[in-house]
């Protein structure tokens, strides 16, 4: 799809999830947040800054989006090991002529938004780069959380390792010790 119907797509999750739980951030990631003229599907990441809002917005938030008629299948609807919701689904948009479009809404607390966002944002094989300099450097990187002081036996952790607060996404790129890169250039 072109971007500025993703765009038009994040619009449609912002509002609705503003109108559930005021203060909330939504961004659309993925290929639109690395602003790439044609997305294959959306990404919506959602959290609360105030630390404990995000919770009970994941249900309320597909309910209402459901019931507008704007989500049209589910495919699924995961609660990972830690405390992040995600959702898979189809959706459309308001008008004639409009197609159906696959969305994902992630669901996440503020403690993991830098590296949420980090993670969702990609690339795939940005992503993977990112582990891989983690791992030299004795830490470990996902989408919830950077750690130091993990200790590995071949492909295997011995030691989970430390959390190390990472309130935003710069802050990611300075644990590494690298220039912070803007999504547009995450692609490698
Ligand atoms: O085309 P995209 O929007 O980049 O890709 P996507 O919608 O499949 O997934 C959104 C982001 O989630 C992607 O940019 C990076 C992350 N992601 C998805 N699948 C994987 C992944 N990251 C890693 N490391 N491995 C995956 O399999
Ligand atoms: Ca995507
Ligand atoms: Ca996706």
């Amino acid at each position: 799809m072109p971007r500025s119907e993703a765009g038009e797509i994040e619009t449609v999750v912002r509002e609705a999830a503003e109108s559930i739980q005021s203060g909330i951030i939504a961004q659309a990631c993925g290929s639109y947040r690395r602003g790439k003229a044609t997305c294959g599907d959306v990404d919506v990441l959602l959290t609360h800054p105030d630390g404990k809002s995000h919770r009970g917005v994941f249900t309320k938030l597909i309910e209402k989006l459901t019931n507008e008629g704007f989500l049209t299948d589910h495919l699924v609807s995961i609660e990972d090991s830690g405390n992040q919701k995600k959702y898979l689904g189809v959706c459309i948009l308001k008008g004639e002529n409009r197609k159906h479009r696959r969305l994902d809404i992630i669901v996440v607390p503020y403690d993991e938004y830098g590296c949420a966002l980090v993670y969702f944002t990609g690339s795939a094989h940005f992503n993977r780069s990112l582990r891989h300099m983690a791992k030299k450097m004795n830490m470990s990187l996902n989408e919830h959380a950077l750690k130091y002081g993990v200790v590995r036996k071949g492909n295997e952790k011995i030691y989970e390792g430390t959390i190390i607060p990472t309130p935003t996404e710069k802050s990611v790129f300075e644990h590494f010790k690298i220039p912070y890169r803007p999504p547009e250039e995450r692609d490698h």
